[in-house]
């Protein structure tokens, strides 16, 4: 690994680019892999490299998917497995889900490799190697494991090609994704689309499970029939657009305009108020 100092301004980024590559060298990470890291880094840039409020939303919500679930099943892909795999197997022992496997460009080795990765962080059971075409989907594909993503019910699988979404989706099962593109096929068919980087995304989604496992399954199903996948990518789109406009406006050196104040808000309400009675009365005059 080339040694990335820690006081680089994109410090996070070169790192997560290293362990790609690390992932690769070590058999884990498919060499697509690469050209997937750099375009979610394309996307991340134009977020801000930042959780947004949606995402966070949509992160709760996975989280109480995964937690009212009664077979939570976490698929591995070698993207996943060399960014995040000691918080995947933390997230699956905080959430009771099972471990799987499953990859688009498989290969035996590879499922293989990435099982022992998973178990040299704790993991004691993961599935995948006795993957059948169960999938509607062709040839390798297709391939889960009967007792693990085949009969899910609420099926975690960050990063996923957009033709095996639709397939998972179309069946009984709740998908949750992270996908940096909110334009991707794979955001679009997801029940729960983190518009995230999965480094970010993992953490987050670790550290909310204390607060939630706390509430009762009606109050973690209120989070769950309140979501709007939808409005979540349409709010992901909006705030890269106020991203790129801010930076347009600080290369032209124009002020961005400050957020109101309280205040502010208060006098413009009490101003669209008077607007509106006065439109009213004039409706009035204007009917006698
Ligand atoms: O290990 P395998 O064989 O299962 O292959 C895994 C990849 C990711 C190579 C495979 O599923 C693939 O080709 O995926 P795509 O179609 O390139 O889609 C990956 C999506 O993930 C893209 O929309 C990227 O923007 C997004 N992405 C990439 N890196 C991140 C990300 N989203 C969140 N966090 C990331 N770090």
């Amino acid at each position: 690994m080339t040694d990335i100092p820690k006081n680089h301004p994109r410090y996070e980024s070169l790192m997560a680019r290293e362990k790609i590559v690390s992932g690769v060298e070590r058999g884990l990470t498919s060499r697509q892999g690469l050209t997937a890291q750099g375009r979610g880094e394309a996307f991340d840039y134009l977020l801000g490299e930042k959780t947004i409020p949606s995402a966070y939303h949509a992160e709760t919500v996975a989280v109480c998917l995964l937690l009212l679930a009664e077979k939570p099943v976490i698929s591995v892909n070698g993207n996943a497995a060399a960014l995040v795999p000691k918080e995947l197997v933390k997230l699956a022992e905080l959430t009771g889900s099972v471990l799987e496997v499953n990859l688009f460009h498989r290969t035996p080795e590879r499922v293989s490799k990435i099982v022992a990765e998973l178990k040299k962080y704790g993991a004691s059971c993961v599935l995948g190697e006795n993957a059948e075409p169960l999938l509607n989907l062709d040839h390798e594909r297709a391939k889960v494991e009967r007792n693990g993503i085949f009969s899910a019910d609420v099926v975690f699988v960050p990063l996923e090609d957009g033709d095996r979404c639709k397939a998972l989706a179309e069946m009984e099962k709740l998908v949750v994704t992270v996908d940096l593109n909110p334009l991707s096929r794979t955001a679009q068919t997801a029940h729960v689309s983190i518009v995230d980087n999965l480094t970010r995304a993992i953490q987050n989604m670790i550290d909310l499970v204390p607060d939630l496992v706390l509430l009762s399954e009606s109050e973690l199903w209120d989070f769950v029939e309140q979501y709007d996948n939808k409005m979540i990518l349409a709010d992901a789109l909006e705030e890269m657009k106020e991203h790129l406009t801010e930076k347009q406006n600080e290369l032209m050196g124009i002020e961005s305009p400050k957020e109101p104040t309280p205040e502010e808000i208060e006098e413009m309400e009490k101003r669209a108020e008077k607007r509106k009675n006065l439109m009213m009365r004039g409706a009035d005059l204007m009917m006698e």
